[in-house]
């Protein structure tokens, strides 16, 4: 059987694929149904391309024509590849009791507070948007911040900075780690909070500090925020999610309040993209997903990326270059490097990838 589909994603070169077929007739497939843009010149030929478990060892010959012009990156493709590759997978789904607990309490203390900050993970600022912020929020101020600044490149920054703003929504980028942006949102935060003090000079009462809620998914550095504006350790903050177990209020100089709280997640994740995206910026506890299923599905998506590439991740871990589905990739990490062990393979690339060491990776892009 040969089928000849669409890509835009797949390198200039003729590849000889062990394993998964499936994903990539999919990807194809949806690369063609989604793309905005006109089917490109590139033409892949799927010889034997039968439709096949994720990670069989069914060998695929992709030939392809050359471009001469790099296309501009697909992200809708992108993004429909990773819901494809995600979908056989084991749901990953993590609603520890405290979150519960903490869900809870935040609506009360919602009440209490002049301006929510809905901190998220610069690298993954839509799936760590918590969908029942907006009606928990409701008329209240807010600022969005994207926390992880230093962890995508400018033009990512940019990106996103573009689409707030044309959204009508305040947004500062920050660094939790070294405190860039904090002086700002503490500024922001005061600034639009500003008319309770109004209100209340108008009504004859004292000035009273500004309470700013600091909320959002684990991990993403709600704490070091805090914790750098302060200029001490007050909150506690490590590098695993699930570390603030409560609220804490916090005292920043006479006019600003803050609250510390615990990441909160929705109770289910309906959307597995994101939930894949959680466990590799590690924003979700590891024991609700597999290790190896998630870095396959990284090395999928940062072979595909045109930011790191094939090459990138197979000069690091020294194994040859041809376009390995994930699995057969983490396979060969293990053989090369943990003799055999792929859970140490696995948490190696996540690892790697946390660190910076194929670059500072986006995750997503903002919607056209
Ligand atoms: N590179 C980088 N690391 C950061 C940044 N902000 C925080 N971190 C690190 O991320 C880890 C998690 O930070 P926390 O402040 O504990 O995150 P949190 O949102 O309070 O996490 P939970 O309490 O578990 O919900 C820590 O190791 C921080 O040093 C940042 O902007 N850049
Ligand atoms: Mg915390």
């Amino acid at each position: 059987m040969v089928s000849h589909l669409s890509s835009l994603w797949l390198n200039n070169s003729t590849l000889t694929l062990a394993g998964n077929s499936r994903h990539f007739c999919s990807c194809s497939a949806i690369s063609a149904a989604h793309s905005s843009t006109p089917i490109s010149s590139a033409t892949i030929q799927i010889v034997e391309g039968r439709s096949s478990g994720l990670y069989s060892n069914e060998t695929l010959k992709i030939g392809r024509t050359l471009e001469s012009q790099q296309e501009e990156f697909d992200w809708v493709n992108f993004d429909s590849a990773l819901q494809y590759w995600t979908k056989p997978l084991r749901p990953v789904q993590w609603y520890p009791g405290h979150i519960a607990k903490t869900e809870k309490e935040l609506k009360e203390q919602l009440k209490l507070m002049d301006v929510v900050i809905e901190v998220c993970d610069a690298r993954i600022p839509m799936s760590t948007s918590h969908p029942m912020m907006d009606s928990w929020i409701g008329n209240r101020k807010r600022i969005l911040v994207l926390n992880r600044e230093d962890m995508i490149t400018t033009a990512d920054r940019n990106a996103w900075a573009s689409y707030y703003a044309s959204q009508g929504i305040k947004v500062v980028f920050s660094n939790g780690q070294l405190g860039m942006g904090t002086l700002k949102l503490c500024r922001l935060a005061k600034e639009v909070a500003g008319s309770v003090n109004v209100k209340r000079k108008a009504k004859g009462l004292l000035p009273r500090a500004v309470r700013a809620g600091i909320v959002g998914y684990p991990n993403v550095g709600k704490s070091s925020l805090i914790n750098r504006l302060l200029k001490r350790r007050m909150c506690p903050a490590a590098p695993r999610p699930g570390v603030t177990r409560q609220l804490k209020w916090v005292r920043f100089g006479t006019d600003l309040e803050l609250l510390d709280s615990p990441g909160i997640l929705p109770m289910r994740i309906s959307d597995q993209s994101a939930a894949i995206k959680l466990a590799i910026c590690d924003d979700i506890g590891e024991r609700s997903y597999d290790v190896a299923d998630v870095a396959s599905i990284l090395v999928q998506m940062l072979t595909r990326l045109p930011s790191v590439g094939s090459k990138v991740l197979a000069t690091r871990y020294k194994i040859d270059s041809d376009g390995y589905c994930g699995r057969t990739f983490v396979k060969k990490v293990a053989m090369q490097l943990f003799n055999g062990d792929t859970h140490q393979a696995a948490f190696r690339i996540l690892s790697d990838f946390r660190k910076g060491k194929f670059g500072w990776v986006c995750l997503e892009r903002p919607p056209k």
